[in-house]
């Protein structure tokens, strides 16, 4: 699923980011078709920042409530696979125990810092990076899906180094390149596909040239679109709103008709199945809250 998602060229595909169980479960019900599991915005959710703070089982945990809270395939940002090429292939096939349907490894040294930060980004031996996706490959089963990210044009080391790049990840056995821009447009991305002529599926992440229209993507041939961080900023935006309102208002009747209601938490996380479970497994001793009907009586909700 997600191969054909991610591994396709004739139809754009996008994946949106989640960071936890609720923001896959909101990103599913939208309609997306596969999730991106950010690194950045796991952190974040953790009050971690985005340099390998958080440790590969952290973020395996959080990468389960990802997986059990939709259908949808989940890609996972795996760093630079925290490590060399054997933390880098313990990472997979932990992931993969976990249910992930890919992940995508960032040709970084440990530890990293997000793309967007500062001006330091070492890239990794080309050899010694190819070394991690191969033995990544080998870890796992064909389904897994592997993406090698570029960083070069990142660490402004120019287009010629990501394609050598490129044709050295595809000749290690990655399934698709991910190439990774801070330009404010997508004009180094849409140099980069044509010179690399979709000789392996190419995925982006149009977090500083967001203004580009997705006909340009679609042109360029790219096979898919990440929308990287933007539920939890999101989040993140709608939360510090909510706090200082409450904070200066000392009550919450303003900010009510702009929030969820607990009605639509207990819809979006199936309460209503919960209800029926219980009639069907305990009988007699249901928690009044529920009706078989599947309806939840919240007390002034
Ligand atoms: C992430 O979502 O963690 C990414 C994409 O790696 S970015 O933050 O744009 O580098
Ligand atoms: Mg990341």
């Amino acid at each position: 699923m997600l191969r054909a998602e991610v591994c396709s060229s004739s139809q754009l595909s996008f994946l949106m980011e989640a960071h936890d169980g609720l923001s896959a479960a909101i990103a599913e019900r939208a309609g997306f078709k596969g999730l991106w599991a950010s690194g950045l915005s796991i952190a974040c959710s953790l009050g971690y920042r985005d340099a390998n703070e958080a440790s590969w089982s952290q973020l395996a945990d959080v990468v389960e409530r990802i997986v059990d809270s939709s259908r949808l395939p989940v890609l996972v940002d795996g760093d630079g696979g925290f490590g060399n090429f054997n933390n880098a292939r313990l990472l997979a096939r932990k992931l993969h125990q976990r249910g992930a349907a890919g992940v995508a490894l960032e040709d970084s040294c440990f530890p990293k810092i997000n793309s967007f930060v500062g001006d330091r980004h070492p890239l990794a031996e080309v050899n010694e990076f190819s070394g991690r996706l191969r033995a990544v490959k080998d870890a796992l089963a064909e389904d897994f899906v592997l993406v090698a990210r570029i960083e070069a044009l990142i660490g402004g080391k120019g287009m010629d180094q990501a394609i050598m790049r490129a044709h050295a990840y595809a000749d290690a056995g990655a399934d698709a390149i991910l190439i990774h821009s801070r330009r404010n447009a997508a004009d180094e991305i849409v140099a980069f596909a044509r010179a690399w002529q979709n000789k392996l599926p190419l995925v982006i992440v149009p977090t500083k040239y967001y203004r580009t229209p997705a006909s340009v993507y679609r042109e360029a041939r790219v096979s898919t679109v990440i929308w990287a961080n933007h539920s939890m900023r999101a989040a993140m935006a709608a939360m510090g709103q909510v706090c200082r309102r409450i904070m200066t208002e000392e009550n919450t009747a303003s900010i009510e008709p702009g929030i969820a209601t607990l009605d639509e938490v207990f819809e979006l996380l199936r309460y209503d199945e919960l209800a029926r479970a219980e009639a069907r497994y305990l009988p007699g001793q249901r928690c009044g809250a529920f009706h078989s009907d599947g309806g939840i009586d919240f007390v002034g909700g």
